[in-house]
């Protein structure tokens, strides 16, 4: 498999434990409006809700991925998506693409869009190699689609319901052809909209599929406060409800199931985010562009020896089902209580796969019924049977534990940690 694949966090799942990615958040107007987003939060399609902390000039931008690249060693995609439109501002967003390009050719490029301008940016995408492109397709019926954007603007003229569904989605399904056509790999995202679109992903896999789109990522609604969704009183969907999508999509084409739904700038391994202090960069120096392609080489070869653990022929009824703690590296390395997230797995016999992750925060923050973090976590960790950190405190592991939860301390590789805690299931039950 070659490195565009395995050195992407986002494209490979085995590679998110090992290689980072950073945003330039450079493009900040919008051609359409999702009824899940407020303009003055990140764009929700690659972000979860929360300011930009600071938009950036395409030249402020490339000085910060100067800085990044020569800190954070495993940085193998510069990506930009948002917190608008990145086609909606074309000039700033291939201007920085254009100077790290220039300056880092070995780092991916990596772009996050509506849709709605990719068959006329398809040219300039090519030019610049940009060989990973992400679509946000929320539905391929306009009918669901007017349930969803509220009103595009394209060519100076303001359409809205139906009509404006049907000018997206016909924009994005050419561009998804035509990209997929050049060789691009193409990324479908989808936001999981309970009562409006769910039921309907199943179909949006199929007609990506078709165009040659490489995955589908279906994510959780998060309504970003003072959004059309959020003032309706729309409600997001619950982790069984994600998984079962997920699964009925997977049969169909390859799913994407560990989306942090990143901010627009976020900088690091997926759920470790460095955005907010880059000066601190856990790196003992600077790398220059020697060492950096020599560690990356190594990581890539870590990758590409946790491959073989996976197995796609496991019948995984009575599988156990078991969140993780973790900081990246593909170890558990993460105390209970400072965890924002869990990596959820099922685990049978020798074999384990990765369900999705789960945000504490996210959760948290989206849902009105809030009442205290424990018992959102216990919501988000509701269908699991043991939990592996590498520390927790005496109070939350009795609730966890009267729950039905068997808290364990463990630390180490999560794949051996996994299969050795499920195998014991019964001695700790
Ligand atoms: Fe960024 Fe998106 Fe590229 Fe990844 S994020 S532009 S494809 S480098 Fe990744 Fe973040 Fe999910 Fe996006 S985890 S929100 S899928
Ligand atoms: Fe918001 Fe992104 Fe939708 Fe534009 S494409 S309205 S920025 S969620």
């Amino acid at each position: 498999m070659e490195a565009a694949l395995l050195k992407h966090p986002c494209y490979h799942e085995e590679a998110h434990h090992y290689f980072a990615r950073m945003h330039a958040p450079v493009a900040p107007k919008c051609n359409i409006q999702c009824k899940y987003c407020n303009p003055k939060f990140d764009c929700v399609n690659e972000s979860r809700p929360g300011v930009v902390s600071k938009l950036l000039h395409p030249d402020e931008a490339f000085d910060k991925v100067s800085h990044i690249v020569s800190r954070m060693s495993n940085l193998a995609v510069v990506g930009i998506a948002g917190p608008g439109d990145p086609l909606a501002n074309p000039q700033a967003t291939f201007q920085t693409f254009r100077r790290i390009a220039e300056n880092y050719p070995d780092i991916h490029l990596c772009l996050s869009t509506n849709g709605l301008m990719l068959t006329d940016y398809i040219g300039e995408i090519r030019k610049l190699n940009i060989r990973h492109v992400t679509v946000t397709v929320n539905a391929i019926d306009p009918e669901i689609g007017s349930r969803i954007y509220s009103h595009i603007r394209h060519e100076g003229i303001l359409y809205k319901g139906k009509d404006a569904a049907e000018l997206l989605i016909r924009s994005q399904l050419e561009g998804i052809r035509l990209a997929s056509t050049y060789g691009i790999l193409c990324k479908i995202n989808s936001v999981y909209i309970p009562g409006v679109n769910g039921e309907h992903l199943q179909e949006v896999s199929k007609a990506v599929r078709k165009l040659g789109a490489f995955s589908h990522n279906i994510m959780p609604l998060i309504l970003s406060p003072g959004s059309q969704y959020y003032r309706e009183g729309c409600r997001t969907p619950t982790p069984a409800e994600i998984n079962k999508v997920q699964e009925e999509s997977s049969r169909i084409m390859p799913v994407m199931r560990h989306c942090r739904q990143c901010r627009a700038d976020a900088v690091g391994l997926l759920g470790s985010d460095w955005s907010q202090t880059p000066d601190m960069l856990p790196s003992e120096g600077k790398f220059n562009d020697k060492q950096r392609s020599e560690f990356q080489d190594k990581l890539l070869g870590e990758v590409k020896s946790t491959l073989k653990l996976n197995d796609d022929n496991t019948d995984w009824t009575d599988s156990v089902r078991v969140a993780v703690a973790t900081r990246g590296s593909n170890v558990i390395n993460q105390h209970f209580g400072h965890a924002k997230e869990f990596l959820i797995y099922d685990v049978k016999n020798q074999a384990c796969r990765l369900v999705g992750v789960r945000k504490v925060q996210a959760y948290c923050n989206s849902s009105k019924d809030c009442d205290s973090p424990m018992s959102e976590i216990l919501k988000v960790l509701i269908d699991c049977q043991m939990l592996l950190s590498s520390g927790i405190g005496k109070a939350p592991a009795e609730i966890l534990q009267q729950n039905g939860i068997i808290p364990l301390l463990r630390k180490g590789p999560i794949h051996e940690q996994l299969i050795e805690s499920v195998r014991y299931l019964n001695y700790f039950s």
